[in-house]
């Protein structure tokens, strides 16, 4: 019998909310899991990517996790995992280093064994670079073999790399795929294959409600996934329908019956009542002890038609800004990129680099045609957080970035369907700080879910 952890997404490095606690509490999160690894008596901790929130970590951030690491290594618990989306730099990886330092695995198509398991790795692969996957891994003696990778993978809902595909090819049996990406844990059985996201460490957005946990994983005749739950700072959630007549004084009532002392305070407000100022309530969570509170009222989405900029939705301003521009399809696409924060602010330059690069190999020339005013920008198209102070920080890096990318933000590309455009409508404000009471909807709709993975 083999026991591991299996932690993924932990978004080292990440300071939500523009607020220092909330980066030291995805370290603390992490160092959770290392700690409850050297107690539980496991046989590794397996890191299915996303190990660092971007690919730019300051030192703190790396001197931290070469603690954590530590911590692993000096109770010979091995530190086995690929590298993520968000964390991938060019050529060599973070991952590489503390392999070097002797403290981490970086899983590849070659076994590591572990106790029973022969653990294979699959780095993170973007969609236009899939289909030349070989699938190739070397062989092994194991009675067990798991693959650990990170992306959206079908048969769940939000897939776009077939994992079944991956079985299929594989010149390895896995009995296991433990993957991250996805920041929702959730397991699925492919024929005898077991599928598992082990989910977030930390609440990387707001709409990560569920607690967060890791998995612990047993090899024995079959694989048994357990789940085990992370100490986290508390996010209260209010919903507010505001009846006819009601206003800020009913919101703040709400608010003001939890005890809000260190929390992230999340709040929705609907329905028919009067107008708000979001600036209002959050004042008065702040000062009942809330480390963050965050206003959004959707009824600002209601009034299309509004013009007028209110302190609550300054996005609807920039957004109809953008619309009367008459930017190309390519143009439009690199304002998304550079204000919306579905990228992480340091991955911004290479971004924009790769995608322009992207439409010139594939002579995607068009995308560079300037397009008539209100042609059909959906709400959707357009960056939604453009009061983020990341969109600051983001264009200091494009241009900081140097090299072709700042060039390139002139005629920018449009995604060549890679996946990985970020065409989706607001899901990370809650991640990332934003302007306070930016608009949010739901995730879940499966046809942002391509774009979801930029943001994972
Ligand atoms: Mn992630």
């Amino acid at each position: 019998m083999t026991r591991v952890i299996h932690t993924g997404d932990t978004h080292l490095g990440y300071q939500q909310y523009h607020v220092p606690e909330r980066r030291e509490d995805f370290m603390a999160a992490f160092r959770q899991v290392a700690e409850d690894a050297v107690d539980g008596d496991v046989e590794a901790v397996v890191h299915a990517g996303d190990l660092f929130h971007d690919r730019r970590p300051t030192l703190t951030d790396v001197l931290d996790t070469l603690d954590v690491l530590r911590t692993l290594d000096d109770a010979d618990v091995p530190f086995l995992a690929v590298v993520g989306n968000h964390e991938a730099k060019r050529d060599a990886q973070w991952l590489d280093l503390f392999a070097s330092m002797g403290l981490a695995t970086r899983l590849d198509d070659e076994p590591t064994v572990v106790g029973d398991v022969a653990f294979y790795g699959l780095d993170y692969v973007p969609r236009s670079q899939r289909d030349a996957l070989e699938y190739d891994f070397a062989p092994h003696e194991a009675d067990h073999a798991a693959l650990v990778t990170h992306g959206q993978f079908k048969p769940f809902d939000y897939g776009t790399w077939d994992a079944e595909e991956i079985i299929e090819r594989a010149t390895v049996d896995f009995a296991a795929l433990l993957l991250g990406d996805e920041h929702a844990a959730e397991t699925k059985q492919v024929d005898d294959v077991w599928l598992t996201y082990c989910g977030s460490t930390e609440r990387a957005s707001a709409d990560e409600r569920d607690d967060r946990g890791y998995n612990v994983v047993t090899f024995e005749d079959d694989v048994a996934i357990a789940r085990r739950g992370l100490d986290t700072r508390e996010f209260v959630y209010v919903e507010v329908d505001l009846a006819e007549g009601e206003g800020v004084d009913r919101v703040r009532e709400r608010v003001g019956q939890h005890d809000l002392d260190g929390t992230v305070v999340v709040v929705h407000v609907d329905g028919e009542g009067d107008p708000i100022t979001p600036a209002a309530v959050e004042e008065f969570a702040l000062d009942r002890g809330a480390l963050v509170a965050r206003v959004t009222d959707h009824r600002e989405f209601a009034d299309e038609s509004a013009t007028e900029v209110s302190f609550a939705d300054p996005d609807d301003a920039v957004r109809q800004r953008v619309r009367e521009l008459g930017l190309s399809e390519a143009a439009r696409d690199l304002d998304e990129t550079i204000r919306a924060s579905k990228v992480a602010d340091a991955n911004v330059a290479d971004e924009v680099e790769s995608r322009v690069r992207e439409l010139v190999d594939e002579g995607h020339a068009d995308a560079f045609e300037p397009a008539p005013a209100e042609d059909g920008v959906s709400e959707a198209d357009v960056g939604d957080d453009a009061t983020d102070d990341g969109a600051v920080t983001t264009g200091d890096d494009l241009i900081d970035g140097g090299d072709d990318a700042a060039e390139a933000a002139d005629g920018g590309p449009a995604p060549a369907d890679d996946g990985d455009s970020p065409d989706e409508t607001e899901q990370s404000v809650a991640g990332d700080g934003g302007g306070g009471s930016a608009s949010e909807s739901a995730p879940e709709d499966p046809e942002d879910q391509s774009t979801m993975e930029e943001y994972l």
